[in-house]
């Protein structure tokens, strides 16, 4: 694995951790320094309980342009047996992962082209704040390959299967205003505000009952495969740990009080 200290950026404020992707002369394209150092951040910020909103990001004018090609083409030029699955499964799928499972709200703040397995970055956020000038691309078919890192699970559910395969079968850029009436992005900011508008929705998201927001990411996650039944049962099992919560007990008081709430996340 080369090295590559700088590949990421990582900062926190107002319970928000920002990661920025940080390799601006290739688009922010994943080596696999970069991809090892993001998979141990996003774990982090899953662990640290000081952090109640993650934010992701690029640096330059792209979000991530996706695989690394030159990287890929290195890999090439030994005799030894190519098996991308291996390394989809050691570098890509456990950051998409714990991005869906980890139980607090996850941000893209897409400044750029999202392409490839940058594209499935964003879509494996929560939501979605795009700069004007960001475009998506499913750019697996332009290179001879399947979309991977989610995009095949997330792109259907987001936007539809006819829009998603037509993404998938044609590699297409999808501008941002596209992407908003799509339903692939939650919001169109112009460029020069993405950083100010992410960070000032981050930390609102940070600022709110944590407990309970993990917990409706989990029950959402859970109605993907569920039925009407079932995830009745599953909402009410979820309800009481929330109904549990310094957060919800507070939540009540302050309305009654006609006060704003002050939440602690747990
Ligand atoms: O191994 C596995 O696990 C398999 C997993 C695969 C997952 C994948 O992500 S496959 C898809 C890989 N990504 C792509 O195919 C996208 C390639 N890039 C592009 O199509 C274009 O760069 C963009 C549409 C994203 C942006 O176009 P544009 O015209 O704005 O910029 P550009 O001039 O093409 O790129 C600027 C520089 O970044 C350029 O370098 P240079 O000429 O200034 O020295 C370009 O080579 C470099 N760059 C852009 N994308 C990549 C890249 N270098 C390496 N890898 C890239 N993905």
């Amino acid at each position: 694995m080369s090295s590559d200290e700088h590949s990421l950026l990582i900062a926190d404020e107002s319970g928000v951790r920002t990661i920025t992707l940080n390799r601006p002369e290739v688009l922010n394209a994943f080596n696999d320094a970069m991809l090892a150092a993001l998979s141990k951040a996003v774990r982090e910020a899953d662990k640290d309980k000081s952090v109640r909103c993650l934010l992701i990001t690029g640096a330059g004018r792209a979000f991530s342009s996706g695989q690394d090609l030159a990287d890929m083409r290195e890999r090439y030029a030994s005799d030894a047996p190519i098996e991308l699955g291996g390394h989809l499964r050691k570098y890509y799928n456990p950051i998409v992962a714990k991005l869906r499972s980890m139980e607090k709200p996850v941000l893209a703040g897409v400044n750029g082209v999202a392409a490839g397995a940058g594209c499935s970055l964003a879509l494996a956020c929560d939501m979605r704040m795009a700069a004007e000038s960001a475009s998506f691309i499913e750019a697996f078919v332009n290179v001879g390959l399947v979309p991977d890192s989610g995009s095949t699970f997330m792109l259907p559910r987001l936007v539809g299967v006819a829009r998603a395969m037509e993404m998938a079968f044609t590699g297409r850029k999808v501008k941002s205003d596209e992407a908003l009436r799509m339903g692939l992005v939650n919001r169109v900011v112009p460029d020069d505000e993405l950083a100010s508008s992410a960070m000032q929705l981050a930390a609102k998201l940070a600022s709110l009952p944590t407990q309970a927001i993990g917990l409706t990411k989990r029950a959402m996650n859970a109605a993907w495969n569920a039925d009407l039944v079932d995830q009745l049962d599953y909402e009410a099992m979820l309800q009481t740990t929330a109904g549990q919560s310094h957060d919800h007990r507070e939540g009540v008081v302050a309305f009654l009080e006609k006060r704003p709430p002050v939440f602690k996340g747990e």
